[in-house]
């Protein structure tokens, strides 16, 4: 039985009927692994708040979030003693959404989050097709040593899910050479940072156009754009260049199954403006959804 704990406040202040949404908000209030700076287990309630201040227009896609059928379930309770546990109950509640035919928003928390979700996915679709936003590769084969399932080594565990040319990653500008030897054979497709403006076009056309899941690690962006989070590293995308890969690849995709939104970090967000930020961005994805997968 999963337990899910009502939001205290819904996203955007109120709330749809669950059988009348076809977006659904899930809240995954966990960062027991990230070492150096957690925090992001608070995201969910923070931008629940700065999410009944923005205002609802999405600008990008001229779609009001007000009259989108948007539910909010709730958080995830989360077992502290047993990660295992934990991704379990957000493994269950993400395939109920989707066997219910909605859309999961999975709002983070760290991006452990990831692994549960796919397990979920791959239970409702044979094929999945995982398009990754982050400034890392999340590649480690344990780490710290010894630790198997961490916010490190992630993507690794989706790979190993998912077999070759599964993974789509975008925005990467951080990892230790052990990531770049862990990559070894195995087929997942980068776009690094530094080649973003020369291999943009070529990495679109390649991207699968169906059984898509978005996965948004928020400091992929620049920390010019949004500075809390655990992680910063410069030279990332600004926010227009994240909006015109999204519209894209919303435009060119006929079925995106899921989204989530990781890694935003409230106790680093020392002014509150990233709160606000990550806000934005998750309205302005909701509206292309809406807009172009509806
Ligand atoms: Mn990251």
């Amino acid at each position: 039985m999963v337990k899910i704990i009502p939001p205290t406040i819904p996203f955007r202040g109120f709330n749809n009927p669950y059988h009348k949404s076809h977006y659904v908000i899930i809240g995954y209030p966990y960062d027991g692994t990230t070492v150096y700076r957690p925090g992001s287990r608070l995201a969910p309630s923070y931008i629940r708040k700065a999410s009944t201040i923005v205002d609802q227009m999405s600008c990008f896609s001229n779609i009001n979030v007000d009259s989108i059928g948007i539910h909010d379930v709730g958080d995830v309770e989360i077992v502290y003693d047993d990660l295992r546990a934990t991704m379990r109950a957000l493994e269950s509640i993400v395939f109920q959404v989707i066997k219910d035919k909605k859309v999961p928003i999975i709002m983070g928390g760290e991006h452990t989050a990831l692994l549960p979700i796919i397990k979920a996915v791959k239970k409702v679709y044979n094929i999945v097709n995982v398009i990754i936003f982050d400034a890392h590769m999340d590649f480690y084969l344990e780490w710290p040593e010894g630790s198997k399932i961490t916010y490190a080594t992630v993507i690794r565990r989706v790979y190993e899910e998912l077999g070759d040319d599964r993974i789509f990653l975008i925005g990467v500008r951080a990892y230790n050479e052990d990531e770049i030897n862990n990559l070894g054979d195995c087929k997942i497709n980068v776009l690094y940072m530094k080649d973003l403006s020369m291999k943009l076009e070529e990495f679109i056309d390649k991207l699968p156009k169906e059984n898509i899941y978005m996965s948004v690690d928020v400091d992929v962006l620049d920390p010019s754009v949004i500075n809390a989070v655990s992680h910063p590293e410069p030279g990332g995308l600004t926010y227009r260049e994240f909006i015109n890969i999204i519209k894209r690849i919303f435009r060119n995709s006929r079925k995106v199954i899921g989204i989530d939104i990781v890694e935003y970090n409230p106790l680093l967000d020392l002014n509150g403006n990233s709160a606000y930020i990550v806000t934005r961005l998750i309205y302005d994805i909701i509206g292309f959804l809406y807009k172009y997968n509806h």
